[in-house]
């Protein structure tokens, strides 16, 4: 038997192995608040693609061939070489017919821990030394944020994010914190990289027992943690942005408005102040406007607004909400009331985005510039924002705007992807499904048979972390880990790298990817270069020896957001046009969007619960608690809290009640986008008219050769919308999704983790 200490994105754990299986797991000692999803990590063996494998019409007749029958027919299991020359001369040919243009790469999606055999890096870097690719810009997290944050503060988000008010400040100082879509525990367990501890958790019981008060504005009860004793007020979902308009209102005809900071701070308050009280368009935003779109009490709308400006206090909003139709205004508002308040740059006020979406926000400095691949550049400068993939497919050549700009869709023939899942991530599983079946030729490298692989052409076997030498951790985190192999490579699979590498080498471009490195020697080689900037760090044996490194705090980890903006406004501008916070954007009213104006305003979402017809109930489809997306859904943590085997919808009892439904059920719930089968808890924790379903159930259709075939395992995207939030930052909407939801007992049973069929 062996151990080792190994690093995935829920955290650090010791890993007991018979050489081929996992026979162990426990938590990492120094982690105070381990997820449980570590313990799930024997699944890795499982679900598992064996060997390289060929879709059967794109074999038999070339390809191009068939692509309707992606994710219906059976797979050719081939040598290695077979399908290394096949893929190497499908990449040559769609390249030389097309132009590199019509490969695309973007191949968005989460990968493993590890910082060298990351697979969407491993891709970019292989695709760039081939003549290059079309890309995608922005995630799936925060699209809609991560555009439009550099108007509003210069910065762009991921800096700001390194820049937020410390969660030790906050345990400190803050009074009250107010956060829109909570801070949910759930989320925190996750950081991308990987991290040694969870000190969220920590961070919130220390706050709560100084006598921080916390309010959770947001449709789920649990958003905020029970122990911390939270008030609970649960707006309808998509309806924040009023509400915060409504406490600028109440602030501003109060004279509790801090017009002092608004002055030497900000520009473009009296645009937005003359929106607040009707100037613009002749309706007030006051608490009883507000309170008739959210259905909150207009009274608690009014308090609460004059609590902040009487406390201490500290606003915070979850990815989420930016995540839906014009998500783009949840995050400007926020701000925009934060600035209304005056207390950003003192120690625990002011706003933050995204506490509890993973672990790290509130983390402090990053300690060590940490090692990971250079990514060389992209000859290509196509790209598309990250969820317009099926417009792309669907619509080559048609124009789309991206903050500003006007481009174009190209033509792709061939799509690689590599440590991500579509079949899982994207909205409207049925409209992909449609433009899935237009390139002549789909490559994925991956461990599992996921439901993106079972849509592939090609599919090449990869390896997980446990079968590898690597380096992990995260950039804001203070733990670096030593990876080494914990089980041996499971069927034929191979590393990323290694399958890059190959083809490489059949393209003519091995020297350019490989630089003449084996992965071991890259993963010293990364280590080394590393060290050299760190002389206090250990030698690379000693690192792989000892497992992990842990940096003590430095100085710089206690961080209080725009501190120096707020002392000397002149002196240390923000980088904006103005040097200041712009709540009205001259950039904004030149790019002249109705559906995205020069100041933040509500503009009602297409589908929610202020306007339902057919479909009565809002869906969300938030981050799951028991996985990391789509991860490990067929290991044993995600399977123990599923109904017969398939994911699990709260419901509130009132809404359950008037369909005859009872906790435990299984129901079909259904819109004119799709349908799929899921359990039912039935619980007073969720707003009534609100219904949730966690991402990352493997889409599982009960006839993939049927259109719309409804998913019997309850996946969410097969009802939620594929539509830009507004047509400068066009991120995904997946929270504004209205849906009809009714009994099933007689559902059919789900296979999702099953492997397709394989012919010799
Ligand atoms: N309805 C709805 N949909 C959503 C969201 C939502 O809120 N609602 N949230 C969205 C968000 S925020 C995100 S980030 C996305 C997440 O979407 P993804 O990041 O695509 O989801 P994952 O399940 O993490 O997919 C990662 C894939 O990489 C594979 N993988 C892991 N390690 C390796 C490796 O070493 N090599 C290779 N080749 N593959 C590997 C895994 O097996 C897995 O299939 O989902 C989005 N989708
Ligand atoms: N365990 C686990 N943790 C994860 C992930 C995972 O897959 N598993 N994924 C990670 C990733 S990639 C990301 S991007 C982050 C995402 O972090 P978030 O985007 O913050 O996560 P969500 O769970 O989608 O949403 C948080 C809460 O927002 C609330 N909410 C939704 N819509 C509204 C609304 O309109 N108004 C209000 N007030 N509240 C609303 C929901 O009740 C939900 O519980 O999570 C990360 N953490
Ligand atoms: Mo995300």
């Amino acid at each position: 038997m062996k151990t080792r200490t190994t690093v995935t994105h829920w955290g650090a754990y010791e890993v007991d192995s018979d050489g081929t299986h996992v026979t162990g797991v426990r938590p990492f000692s120094k982690d105070p608040d381990p997820s449980p999803i570590g313990a799930s990590l024997d699944a890795v063996t499982r679900s598992r693609v064996l060997r390289p494998a060929i879709r059967q019409s794109w074999l038999d007749g070339g390809p191009g061939t068939r692509g309707d029958l992606r994710g219906v027919e059976p797979f050719v299991e081939v040598a290695w070489d077979t399908a290394l020359d096949l893929a190497a001369s499908e990449l040559d040919r769609v390249r030389s017919t097309h132009g590199n243009r019509a490969i695309f790469g973007g191949s968005y999606g989460w990968s493993s821990a590890g910082r060298f055999h990351h697979a969407q890096s491993q891709l970019h870097r292989f695709l760039a030394v081939i003549g290059g690719y079309t890309d995608k810009r922005d995630t799936y997290s925060h699209a809609a944020g991560e555009v439009i944050t550099p108007h509003v503060v210069g910065h762009g988000y991921w800096d700001l994010q390194q820049a937020h008010t410390s969660m030790s400040v906050i345990a400190q100082y803050t009074d009250l914190v107010v956060s829109f879509g909570g801070i949910p525990l759930k989320n925190a367990q996750v950081q991308n990289g990987g991290m040694g501890r969870h000190t969220l958790r920590g961070w919130l019981q220390a706050a709560r027992d100084r006598g921080t008060r916390f309010v959770n504005v947001s449709p789920t009860r649990d958003d905020v943690a029970a122990e911390l004793d939270p008030e609970w007020l649960a707006p309808r979902p998509g309806s924040d942005v009023a509400v915060m308009a409504a406490m600028i209102h109440t602030l501003v005809t109060e004279d509790l408005a801090d017009e002092g900071f608004l002055e030497t701070h900000c520009v473009g308050w009296p645009e937005l102040r003359s929106y607040v009280l009707g100037g613009a368009d002749g309706t007030p935003k006051t608490a009883e406007w507000a309170g008739a779109l959210s259905d909150l009490d207009p009274d608690r709308i009014r308090r609460l607004a004059r609590e902040l400006v009487e406390s201490r206090s500290m606003l915070n909003i979850s990815w989420s909400l930016q995540r839906s139709d014009h998500g783009e205004q949840t995050w400007w508002m926020l701000i925009a009331l934060a600035c209304v308040v005056g207390q950003i740059g003192l120690p625990g006020g002011g706003f933050g985005i995204g506490y509890g979406a993973v672990a790290s926000v509130g983390n402090g400095a990053p300690r060590r510039a940490f090692p990971a691949l250079g990514r060389p550049v992209n000859p290509v400068d196509d790209f598309i924002p990250v969820s317009r993939i099926a417009d792309m497919l669907l619509h080559p050549g048609a124009p789309f705007t991206y903050d500003g700009e006007t481009r174009s869709y190209p033509f792709i023939d061939l799509i690689y992807w590599s440590g991500g899942n579509p079949f899982h991530h994207h909205q409207d599983l049925n409209r992909l499904t449609t433009a899935w079946q237009r390139p002549s030729t789909i490559i994925v490298n991956e461990p599992f048979w996921t439901s993106t692989a079972k849509r592939a052409d090609i599919v090449f076997p990869a390896t997980t972390p446990l079968e590898r030498r690597d380096i992990g951790g995260s950039a804001r985190e203070d733990f670096l880990f030593a990876l080494e192999p914990v089980i041996d490579p499971v069927g034929e699979s191979r590393d990323d790298y290694q399958i890059f590498s190959d083809l490489a080498t059949r393209l003519g471009v091995e020297a350019e990817f490989t630089e003449g490195r084996t992965s071991d020697e890259w993963v010293r080689h990364l280590y080394e270069s590393f060290e050299s900037r760190y002389p206090d760090s250990p030698t690379y044996d000693e690192f792989v020896e000892a497992g992990f490194i842990q940096y003590p705090e430095t100085p710089d980890a206690v961080k209080v957001l725009f501190d120096a903006f707020r002392a000397d406004p002149e002196g240390s501008p923000l980088p904006t046009p103005s040097g200041r916070i712009e709540l009205d954007s001259s950039t904004l009213a030149r790019f002249g969007h109705p559906d995205c104006p020069s100041h933040p305003m509500f503009l009602a979402p297409h589908e929610w619960l202020g306007d339902v017809g057919e479909y009565p109930l809002h869906l969300l489809s938030s981050q799951p608690s028991t996985r990391l997306h789509s991860q490990l859904d067929h290991g044993a943590t995600s399977a123990a809290r599923k109904i017969d085997g398939r994911e699990v919808m709260r419901m509130h009892p009132a809404d359950a009640a008037a369909r005859d439904i009872s906790d435990g059920d299984t129901v079909r719930v259904f819109n004119d986008r799709g349908v799929c089968f899921a359990g039912v808890a039935v619980t007073d924790g969720i707003r009534s008219g609100v219904v949730d379903l966690p991402t990352g159930a493997w889409y599982d259709p009960v006839d993939p050769s049927i259109p719309g075939s409804p998913c019997r395992h309850g996946n969410p995207n097969v009802l939620t919308r594929d539509e830009g939030t507004s047509s400068l930052a066009q991120g995904p909407v997946a929270q504004s999704c209205l849906v009809q939801v009714e009994r099933a007992p007689d559902a059919p049973t789900p296979d999702p983790h099953a492997s397709p069929d394989i012919i010799g």
